[in-house]
């Protein structure tokens, strides 16, 4: 059985005060519920987190790291540093990082392996722009992001890896793709990781979807075949919000 999750990218949201305050929020109201939940606070705050949620059903992650060991890069955060705290987890390539630091998949191959070199998971992000779907680009667009990041992978590494499939355009937009939207795409991911991996790493491998993702449209986005959870900004920000998303898986 592949793994559910849900996860909240806080995004550069939050200061220390109010990162503490949602996390007792967030920690009271907690569902029983089969799927992993994360928290991706920004880094000034992920200390304080990972104590806060010490034996907790919450894991707290990061939204970045630098592909280098360490060294000259100012204002850069390394595996080490991030895995020093108690951070196992780490998102790669989401489509801001893409768009505003202009990441590549060639950058992201290197920070996949640093991460993977570290023992960190890996909330790998990737996903078409609007004018890609319109140009019917965008499965195209989508394989050749996988390909480019990650199929130079063995099969072994596959187990610390997470997808999340986010359409640009639907994200922090109020855009969301349809639920059939998001299952053609899952399932043509899954079909692409079979074809280069197989069965095992294609079946097991958790696809998240992400972009506008609310309590009112989870359920049926979660529903589909091929969805495994969903990365969550704007709406992971308020403990009610994120609560009833988790309540959609
Ligand atoms: C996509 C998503 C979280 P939002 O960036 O990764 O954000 O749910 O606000 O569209």
């Amino acid at each position: 059985m592949r793994q559910k999750i849900v996860a909240g990218n806080w995004k550069m949201n939050k200061n220390a005060g109010q990162t503490q305050e949602l996390i007792t929020e967030l920690l009271q109201n907690l569902p029983q519920t089969e799927a992993k939940v994360i928290i991706a606070p920004t880094f000034v705050n992920l200390a304080q987190a990972v104590n806060q949620t010490k034996g907790t059903a919450i894991e707290v992650v990061a939204q970045n790291m630098h592909q280098a060991e360490g060294g000259a890069f100012t204002g850069e955060i390394s595996a080490d540093m991030l895995t020093n705290i108690g951070i196992k987890t780490v998102i790669l390539g989401h489509s801001e990082r893409r768009a505003y630091f202009h990441e590549t998949d060639a950058l992201l191959a290197n920070k996949v392996d640093t991460a993977l070199k570290h023992e960190m998971k890996v909330i790998f992000c990737f996903g078409e722009e609007l004018k890609d779907r319109q140009d019917k680009q965008h499965f195209n667009v989508v394989e050749y992001q996988l390909k480019d990041a990650l199929f130079h992978l063995g099969e072994d590494a596959w187990k610390n890896i997470i997808l999340a499939y986010e359409p640009v355009w639907a994200i922090g937009t109020g855009e969301t793709a349809s639920p059939e939207q998001a299952q053609e795409m899952h399932k043509f991911i899954r079909e692409t990781i079979l074809e280069r991996y197989g069965n095992d790493v294609a079946e097991n491998v958790s696809i998240l979807y992400g972009g506008s993702v609310k309590p009112d449209n989870a359920k049926e986005i979660f529903s589909q075949a091929d969805v495994d959870g969903g990365l969550i900004g704007g709406a992971s920000l308020k403990a009610d919000d994120f609560v009833g998303i988790i309540n959609g898986i």
